[in-house]
């Protein structure tokens, strides 16, 4: 059985999979806006992964027979100072997701519940994709910062990424 803290950081580990989803969103929405298509798409498809995480851990919950609780999703911005910042954003976005992971591991290692640890093994490994990914896409918008045909280069080749 799940105890009440673990619980509780669980369900707020949702909400913050949802707000990132959300974010990501936000991202998309400012590069459509510039005519970024590519970049657009890359930001869309990463919101698509954020859901698919937030309900990896509400099958779990559920899984576990406790009860689902949905907090408040913030608002995100829509606007971003160029690009180049949008994607800063992102890769400072996925640190602090990192961090929140590991003190939820570090909860279950506490509580000695085992599946969490196993469950949250597959999102520690995920959260070293998600930086790698995101900052070498920071990388590349950042170099083509002021270069705009580098820039539509670098936009076209983000929009490859897969759905
Ligand atoms: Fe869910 O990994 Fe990004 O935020």
């Amino acid at each position: 059985m799940l105890s009440d803290k673990l619980l509780a950081a669980l369900n707020e580990q949702i909400t913050k999979e949802l707000h990132s989803a959300y974010v990501y969103l936000g991202m998309a929405a400012y590069l459509e806006a510039q005519n970024l298509p590519g970049m657009a798409k890359w930001m869309r498809v990463q919101s698509e992964e954020e859901l698919e995480h937030a309900m990896k851990i509400f099958d779990f919950v559920l899984e576990r027979g406790a009860t689902v609780t949905l907090g408040t999703v913030e608002a995100v911005p829509t606007e971003y100072e160029s690009p180049a910042a949008a994607f800063r954003a992102a890769l400072e976005h996925e640190r602090k997701i990192t961090a929140s992971i590991n003190a939820l591991y570090e909860l279950a290692v506490q509580e000695n519940d085992y599946p969490t640890q196993v469950m949250l093994q597959w999102f520690i490994e995920e959260q070293v994709e998600e930086e790698d990914n995101v900052g070498r896409a920071a990388d590349m918008v950042a170099k083509a910062e002021g270069h705009p045909p580098v820039l539509l280069m670098i936009d076209h080749r983000l929009g490859q990424r897969e759905e």
